[in-house]
């Protein structure tokens, strides 16, 4: 029996297999995201994996894909859950101020401390909103549902041993290597025919509208390694000769700890694609829907840590990135230089481990947090980010778009929203702050316990 966690592993193997063979870039992307975490390692050693083990990090990936209906999300989270993979937090990208494309997205990815530190693979799933008015009149928006009604993105078969690995916790060796074979060609590129006037009368509304209800398959859109130093990375790619985008998003370098999520990005080339025209005859066009993308992952932040950083990104958008630094180095109203003050100020979680073999000094241990820490009952191991960042996501969005789009604000918008997620799956749609705070508070539980302390 192959458990989840081997199969989610295997999976993300093989899908990096694959976008290696179609995205020749990526296959440097990760090259040169290993030599920079060898350098990483080099220069700090153990501290380097002060946010996760560095096996963890180099196998560490996350995917993007799109589809187009509740059905078709239904599906996908049946074979995420195959892996052990549940939908955690809910983004809707249209109303980002950067950019506007018609689809609201969930991440799938493990929930467990011990699930994620085994891999924590995960992807940011998005589903087209054909009723939403801004986006397409209603009879653009039946076509489309049409469309999208009549095609088949997951065989039955795969889905069927899908729902066997959820229920049984794995798959023998054989339904498994079938299993992973299915799940990957699903998410590989096709080379059916696109036609190319419904293509392109789709991509005047959103060039993402048109790569999800324009053709009649899915495919990956990136895949994105993580990196211990993005900065160091930037500086690598652009020398290869390689252009990423303009800036990386997300907080700035600064001398404090890592929080959330940095990610930069660089387009991929255009890839040919079959293109089938009014008259029936097929031509070789080329589109340009993916990319490369990598990311630099930091400690979760508390939802008071979270208005924090958004109201500090919303003074540094004004300003050059230096600006940004500046507002991040001392100011009061900005975060905390150490791990201890974002512990205590309860804007970043932790798991508390209690250390038990501390040099006695007639002390005993109160429920203070800052004092258990600071006379050193407890040692504080910071909880990783795993989610995603809605301004980053609309920024990765907006640079896989070849056109400005349309979206009429007089319209209705339709009225997507998490509740419907989770209708559409039969599952819901996950709390990501709960999850952080519940492995926090187990942690403050199990010192409690040790210590024989009533509740921190
Ligand atoms: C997903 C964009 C979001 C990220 O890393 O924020 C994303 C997409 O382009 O389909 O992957
Ligand atoms: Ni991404």
């Amino acid at each position: 029996m192959i458990p989840q966690r081997r199969l989610r592993a295997a999976f993300a193997r093989r899908l990096s297999e694959m976008y290696g063979r179609e995205v020749p870039a990526y296959r440097t992307l990760v090259e040169v995201s290993r030599e920079v975490n060898d350098a990483v390692l080099g220069r700090l050693g153990g501290d380097a994996e002060r946010l996760g083990s560095i096996d963890r990090v180099s196998a560490e990936r996350h995917g993007a894909i799109r589809v187009g209906t509740p059905a078709e999300l239904q599906q996908v989270a049946r074979i995420f859950g195959a892996l052990g993979m549940r939908p955690v937090g809910f983004y809707d990208l249209r109303d980002a101020a950067t950019s506007a494309v018609p689809v609201v997205s969930t991440a799938f990815r493990p929930v467990e401390a011990d699930q994620l530190a085994f891999n924590p693979f995960r992807v940011f799933t998005s589903m087209l909103t054909p009723a939403d008015r801004r986006f397409f009149d209603p009879d653009l928006g039946t076509r489309l549902e049409d469309f999208l009604a009549a095609r088949e993105l997951f065989p039955p078969e795969l889905l069927d041993l899908a729902d066997r690995a959820e229920l049984d916790g794995g798959l023998p060796e054989q339904a498994a290597e079938r299993f992973l074979d299915l799940a990957a060609r699903s998410f590989a590129l096709s080379t059916e025919p696109i036609d190319k006037s419904w293509y392109e009368t789709l991509e005047q509304v959103s060039a993402v509208a048109a790569d999800i209800g324009g053709v009649t398959s899915t495919h990956i859109n990136h895949l994105t390694p993580r990196v211990l130093d993005i900065d160091d990375l930037y500086r690598r790619m652009t020398e290869r000769g390689i252009t990423m985008i303009d800036e990386i998003q997300g907080p700035p370098r600064w001398s404090g700890p890592d929080v959330l999520l940095r990610q930069t990005s660089f387009r991929a080339l255009a890839e040919p694609r079959r293109l089938r025209l009014p008259d029936g005859r097929v031509e070789t066009g080329a589109l340009r829907v993916r990319f490369g993308e990598v990311e630099a992952r930091g400690i979760a932040l508390t939802r008071a840590g979270r208005e924090r950083y958004d109201a500090l990104m919303a003074r540094t958008d004004t300003g050059p990135p230096a600006t940004a630094r500046k507002i991040w180095e001392g100011d009061p109203e900005g975060f905390p230089a150490t791990e201890r003050g974002l512990a205590v100020d309860g804007l970043g979680y932790f798991t508390y481990r209690p250390v038990t073999d501390r040099a006695p000094d007639g002390r005993r241990p109160g429920t203070d947090l800052a004092d258990l820490i600071d006379q050193g009952w407890v040692r504080p191991e910071p909880i990783v980010y795993e989610d995603f960042l809605p301004r980053s996501a609309a920024g990765i969005f907006q640079s896989n778009l070849t056109g400005e789009g349309r979206k009429d604000d007089s319209r209705d918008a339709a009225g997507y929203d998490a509740g419907r997620l989770a209708e559409a799956m039969g599952r819901p749609v996950l709390d990501p702050y709960a999850l952080y705070q519940e492995m926090q508070d187990r942690s403050l539980e199990e010192v409690a316990r040790v210590f024989d302390l009533p509740a921190i």
